[in-house]
């Protein structure tokens, strides 16, 4: 038997094994209970995984571990989020087609997991691009279709020139494409769109069951929101029109002193008076201009006077119409009614516009808040006010209760070509049919130059493939051609943890039998940044599919856990180029480029791990150096998971020296061969077990790896340990470090794998100390302490806290005191003769 531990030889070794044996495939039937843990599958781009990916998968693996050892049948799969744009343009420049680029960026991706020894079950593995993956995506479009939640409209979109096509409202910041700040701009188009909007309350009200971070729900329910109001009609006076304002405060009504539209408001030509017309042009046309143009862009609330004049339903009061630039067409109604006094907005508008200011809610002097200033509303408070004013203007044929959504329907085209095609086909008398034949593959693309970009019409890639798009015609002689937009690559993502359930199968989607076996997903893990998108319309699709009968649970992901970026420093020079670490030195503290130190010190930061900064750290780097399970074990101390973490490259070597102590730890134990465990360290055995249990349970790796240093140092420094605790330490550390875990257990002569160990039981009483620190207080100021068994009676502490000089001076007379105490850890003496 070697002595030295090569972590090379060794995991390599046991990362065969596990593939050779199976190690990690969940039984598709099994009599153990389930545990369906789910990483967020990545996009495989041409970059690669870096260290800051990993740390979500790492974490949920030792989870993963953790519960097979628990006596769980554990689904983990992986697979890939393979449609979308970056393959696509590679494909173009390398002039191969987007599925080589998969594949090849696939395996990339592949090698490095198993290098990290993740234990996903690689038999269930497959990419949203497959085939065989996809037709199951369309036929869920087809049933998201036949419930009438999929239609065609003419709408605003976001139309980028630059890439040839329309993106969705969440992928623009600053009106720009956020993946590669191609500018966008607004055009109308007609576009399918998915009737999210009718999920909204059922997505909202169904936050409250699940087990996911407050900072993820809070963000779905600002991204659906909810708002409660009403939409009031306005009569314009002189003009047989109705103003239709959407408020939430509609109890505020008395104290509307003007109203405003938006500029693009389809009204305000009509309200304008003649002798208001050139300005009311001019400040339009200055507001578009400045709307293109971002650098004009103001947050200043201006407007123009129309001349016409409102009739306040509720009071009779004729009150100016504005047009303001702060009011949105595409909110609401596009119109308001100003209140300044409960509106800040208003309120700066009506004091730049001498506009009147009148107050309709008071403090009740500190009892709440009522109504003044408001007729036979005066005195109410605003909730009553609120329902009483909107059951005068229903009784007025004046108004209406309405709730108002910040969430649109999902834009659900895409004019590219690496994507699900929509399986519609149009026919020329107008009519929409579906098509049953799936999949319905993708043209046969022989030149990946793109075509349609750039142009000044939008076309898309599909239209050029004249044989695919038109149709043989049918009996009935109508010509017919297919829909040539692609899904959005959120499609693929919006249900691919239903077919890790049963990959395989080629008749249905999913077995119903598997299905409510496994679901739902017990445990998925990812980056916060999906809050809204992926995890929202995974959510509607997954309501969908419920209400259709064919999924049993109503949410598909029970527990959510984010894990927290990875930052690293960067260096610039002068001119703000970013270089790698290894172009630098250290000295003094400061950065230099080792070619040109005379520029000086570089600009350093810590800033999230990316290939635009320069510092990205890779995995095989990683595990070059020091191998994977001292990657694992480092990704896992840095901090907990769901925090940002900084990377050090000094850090590693700290856990590679634990990784060498355990090995001698290891040797030595098999060489003295002790046959018992002295009581002390027996107890840190059991407190150790414990510790790692608890904190598994509540997703705490890091203190987890600081306890099981805590064990080695304590061994170590007694000498070793016997073989039944090495055994049982072992097994703790296997989810960890499972490469050296399995050496270990190979060579104390153990047949199985440590991988189908049983996780040990704790001792109870072994684990709990059984001489504890006990505060002494007297009228609870701190008098003295003892150093005491756990379990002394009350009465004893007392008398013994008594004995102490300290505590007995501030004690007028101990036959008259009161006792409150804590076991085991505080007795405060309250003196009573006063
Ligand atoms: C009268 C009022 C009185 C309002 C008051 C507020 C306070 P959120 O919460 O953002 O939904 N509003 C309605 N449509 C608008 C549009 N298209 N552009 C800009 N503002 C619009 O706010 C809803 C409130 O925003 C509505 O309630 C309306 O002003 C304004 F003391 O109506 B309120």
């Amino acid at each position: 038997m070697t002595e030295e531990y090569k972590f090379k030889d060794v995991e390599k070794k046991w990362q065969e094994n596990w593939e050779l044996r199976n190690s990690f495939r969940a039984k598709y039937r099994s009599s153990k209970p389930k545990y369906y843990i789910l990483d967020m599958f990545p996009y495989p781009s041409g970059h690669g995984l870096h260290v800051g990916h990993l740390k979500g998968y790492i974490a949920s693996d030792v989870t993963a571990r953790y519960m097979r050892a628990r006596g769980y049948n554990v689904l983990h799969p992986m697979g890939w989020d393979s449609f979308g744009l970056p393959t696509e343009r590679q494909a173009e420049k390398d002039n191969i087609s987007p599925q080589e680029v998969t594949e090849r960026n696939v395996n990339v991706f592949k090698r490095q997991l198993m290098s990290v020894g993740i234990s996903y079950d690689w038999s269930r593995e497959f990419a949203t691009s497959d085939a065989s993956y996809f037709k199951w995506t369309q036929w869920i479009f087809s049933i998201l279709y036949q419930r009438g939640l999929a239609y065609e409209s003419e709408v605003p979109v976001n139309w980028c020139p630059a890439l040839g096509t329309v993106v969705a409202n969440e992928e623009v910041q600053n009106d720009a494409y956020i993946e590669t700040g191609d500018p966008v701009e607004p055009r109308m188009m007609k576009q399918w769109l998915l009737r999210i909007t009718q999920y909204a309350d059922r997505l909202l009200e169904d936050l409250d069951e699940l087990d996911w971070p407050e900072s993820v729900k809070s963000l779905q329910r600002n991204w659906i929101g909810r708002r409660d109001g009403a939409e009031i009609d306005f009569q314009v006076d002189g003009v047989d029109a109705r103003l239709n304002v959407f408020t939430t405060r509609p109890e505020t009504l008395f104290g509307a002193t003007f109203c405003a539209l938006a500029p693009d408001h389809e009204l305000v030509d009509r309200v304008t008076i003649p002798s208001q017309k050139s300005q009311v042009k001019e400040f339009i046309h200055d507001w578009a201009t400045s709307k293109t143009d971002n650098e004009f862009a103001t947050d200043e609330k201006t407007g123009v006077f129309t001349g016409g004049y409102a009739i306040n339903p509720v009071d009779g009061r004729h009150i100016p119409i504005w047009v303001a630039n702060y009011v949105l067409s595409e909110y609401g109604t596009g119109a308001i009614f100003g209140c300044p006094a409960h509106d800040e907005r208003d309120l700066e508008f009506a004091n730049n516009n001498e506009l009147d200011v009148i107050q309709v809610v008071e403090d009740d002097g500190g009892l709440g808040e009522k109504m003044v200033n408001s007729d036979e509303y005066d005195g109410m408070s605003v909730a009553e006010a609120r329902e009483a004013i909107i059951s005068r203007l229903e009784d007025l044929d004046a108004g209406r209760r309405q709730v108002n959504y910040h969430l649109n329907d999902w834009l659900f085209s895409r004019q590219r070509y690496w994507g699900e095609p929509i399986p519609l086909i149009h026919v020329e008398d107008g009519s929409v049919e579906l098509d049953n034949d799936l999949p319905l593959l993708l043209p046969r693309r022989d030149d990946y130059k793109s075509d349609g970009v750039g142009e000044e019409e939008p076309r898309t890639p599909l239209s050029l493939y004249t044989d695919w798009v038109e149709m043989d015609s049918r009996e009935d002689g109508k010509t017919r051609r297919r829909e040539t937009n692609v899904m959005p690559q959120w499609a693929g993502s919006c249900w691919y943890y239903l077919r890790f359930i049963d990959p395989h199968n080629d008749s249905i989607a999913w077995d119903s039998k598997l299905e409510s076996h496994w679901m739902p997903v017990d445990l998925y893990v990812g980056g916060i940044e999906h809050a809204t998108l992926h995890l929202l319309y995974a959510r509607f699709w997954h309501k969908v599919l419920y209400d259709a009968g064919y999924v049993t649970t109503n949410e598909p992901f029970k527990k959510l856990v984010n894990q927290g970026k990875i930052q690293a420093r960067s260096f610039r020079d002068e001119s703000g180029h970013y270089h790698y670490p290894s172009e630098v030195v250290e000295k003094d503290g400061e950065w230099y480029l080792k070619e040109r130190q005379e520029i000086g010190p570089l600009r350093t930061r810590i800033e999230k791990m990316s290939k635009s900064k320069y510092n990205v750290v890779t995995p095989e780097e990683v595990i070059d150096v020091h191998g994977a399970d001292s990657l694992r074990l480092y990704e896992l101390f840095l901090g907990p998971l769901e925090q940002d973490n900084i990377w050090l490259n000094d850090g590693l070597s700290g856990t590679s020296r634990f990784l060498g102590k355990v090995w001698r730890l290891f040797r030595q134990s098999l060489r003295e061969g002790k046959p018992e465990e002295s009581e002390e360290l027996d107890r840190l055995l059991h407190k150790t077990i414990r510790k790692v249990t608890e904190d598994l349970d509540h997703y705490r790796y890091n203190t987890c790896v600081s306890q099981l240093m805590i064990f080695v140092n304590e061994a170590a420094a007694a000498g070793g340990v016997s073989i039944n605790s090495l055994r049982t330490f072992i097994v703790l550390l296997s989810p960890f470090a499972p490469h050296m875990s399995e050496e270990m257990w190979e060579r104390i002569g153990e047949t199985g794998f440590v991988v189908d160990a049983k996780w040990p039981e704790f001792d109870q009483a072994l684990t709990e100390d059984s001489l504890s620190t006990v505060v002494i207080q007297v009228d609870g100021k701190l008098r003295g302490k003892l150093e005491i068994e756990v379990s002394t009676a009350e009465s004893e502490l007392y008398r013994l806290a008594l004995e102490q000089e300290t505590v007995l001076s501030h004690v007028s007379d101990p036959e008259k005191v009161r006792l409150v105490s804590v076991p085991g850890k505080l007795i405060n003496i309250v003196n009573t003769t006063n």
